[in-house]
This record gives C-alpha cells, sequence and structure tokens, in this order.
C-alpha cells in the first residue's frame, strides 16, 4: 500500500542533501581566483552546473527515499498489491521531455559561452608562445623581445600563437581558467584578457616527457606603465 505520509520527510532530507553539497562546493570551490575575463565565462558555466547537478541530485535522491519508504510492506504478506502501471507512460514522457528541454538549453548556453571565448580573433597585444621539453619560451614580434617569463598587460587582449619544436604539449594557467593543446606543426592561436595584476604558473598540461612536472613558467601581468617599460632594454 502507498504511504504518502512520507512525503515531507522524503523531500526534507533529499533537499538537505542536495542543498549540503552545493554549499560544501560553494564554500570550497575547486577554482584557484579567477584572473581573467574569460575565467568569467567558464566559471558562470561551471556554477550553473553545479545548480543543475545538485537540482537532479535531489530529485533522484527522493525518487529513491520516495520508493524505499513509500512502498513498503509493513504486513510482511506473502503477496504484495497489484502494480498499477498505467501512468508509467507519463513518467517516461516527462523524463524524456525534461531531459531533451534541459540537454538543449545547457548546448544553448555552452555554444554562446564559447562564442564568447573564441569569437573574436581581434588582440592588442601578441605574443609567440613556444614549447618544448621541458621549457616555455616567448617572443614579442611587435617589440621584437624573448622572454624567458610571460609577461601581460592587464585589461588588455593577448593573442597567444602557440606552437611546439617537439611533442604535445599544453598550455594552461589555471587563474585564467584557459587551456590549449600544443601541437607540433600546427600554429594554434588563443585570446587571453588577464584582469588581476600578479604572478601566475603556467603549466604543462599533456604528459610530454620524464620533465612533464618541472615544465612551468611564469606569468606576470602588470600595468601598462610597467608594461612599456620592460621592453625599453629589449629581452628580459
Ligand atoms: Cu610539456
Amino acid at each position: 500500500m502507498k504511504n504518502k505520509s512520507v512525503i515531507p520527510f522524503v523531500a526534507a532530507t533529499a533537499s538537505l542533501i542536495s542543498g549540503g553539497l552545493y554549499w560544501l562546493f560553494t564554500r570550497y570551490p575547486m577554482m584557484p581566483e579567477a584572473a581573467s575575463a574569460q575565467a568569467a565565462h567558464v566559471d558562470l558555466a561551471w556554477n550553473g552546473l553545479l545548480i543543475v547537478e545538485c537540482l537532479i541530485y535531489a530529485v533522484i535522491v527522493a525518487f529513491i527515499l520516495y520508493c524505499v519508504l513509500a512502498f513498503r510492506d509493513y504486513t510482511r504478506a506473502e503477496q504484495g498489491d497489484k502494480f498499477d502501471a498505467s501512468r508509467g507512460h507519463l513518467v517516461e514522457a516527462a523524463w524524456l521531455l525534461g531531459s531533451v528541454a534541459l540537454t538543449l538549453a545547457l548546448a544553448a548556453l555552452g555554444s554562446q559561452e564559447l562564442r564568447a571565448l573564441i569569437g573574436n580573433p581581434e588582440a592588442d597585444i601578441d605574443v609567440e608562445v613556444r614549447a618544448q621539453q621541458y621549457s616555455w619560451e616567448f617572443y614579442y614580434p611587435k617589440q621584437k623581445a624573448f622572454g624567458a617569463k610571460l609577461f601581460m598587460e592587464k585589461g588588455k587582449r593577448h593573442r597567444l600563437i602557440l606552437t611546439s619544436q617537439d611533442v604535445v604539449h599544453a598550455f594552461w594557467v589555471p587563474e585564467f581558467r584557459i587551456k590549449q593543446d600544443v601541437v607540433p606543426g600546427k600554429v594554434i592561436s588563443m585570446i587571453v584578457t588577464p584582469t588581476k595584476v600578479g604572478e601566475y604558473t603556467l603549466l604543462c598540461n599533456q604528459l610530454c616527457g620524464r620533465g612533464h612536472t618541472e615544465m612551468q613558467g611564469i606569468v606576470e601581468v602588470v600595468e601598462h606603465e610597467a608594461f612599456e617599460e620592460n621592453f625599453k632594454a629589449g629581452d628580459f
């Protein structure tokens, strides 16, 4: 026999579990501080998905709890009540339509965010980023200068022109939230707009050999004056 009195308990428990998870993930974020204009788009997608996932999780937990508690046979009868499956199609249709709508909505949001990230190739500053086992090198074609670190101006759009001299590497600065494979034989461009002055670590994110974990670089983001000053003496 169906026992509807469990509904408040089921609703409260499911909300508590998924609300608790959401609190945990937002209280202790998995991402470091955001330091680029692109990071806002990635974080929006990440946090939006987190909300959707917690809601879906609540529905699933509620459904399982409800089935376990509401349909439990306390009489321990030999044979249970007849199960009425006539409304099953309705549940299936609702679940299918809901999933399709959610998938399309997420795909629309995803393409919009992706366009915001890679749709506009315009840039203020060009930097050629050359990867090789196990170091990074930076060249500024306009300033005609080589750099031992990636020097960037706050608020400017930088076009990073990525090439590899040997194997596949990947450019990754977690604070910028962008990651791009660097493939030998290919020239791949990527736009980054740093928004916070500071020093960050550039990591290689593709296993590229025995020295992979040491393949790190320094990224320094400075204000306009410091950026101009830096190139006065040529290479840095
Ligand atoms: Cu590498």
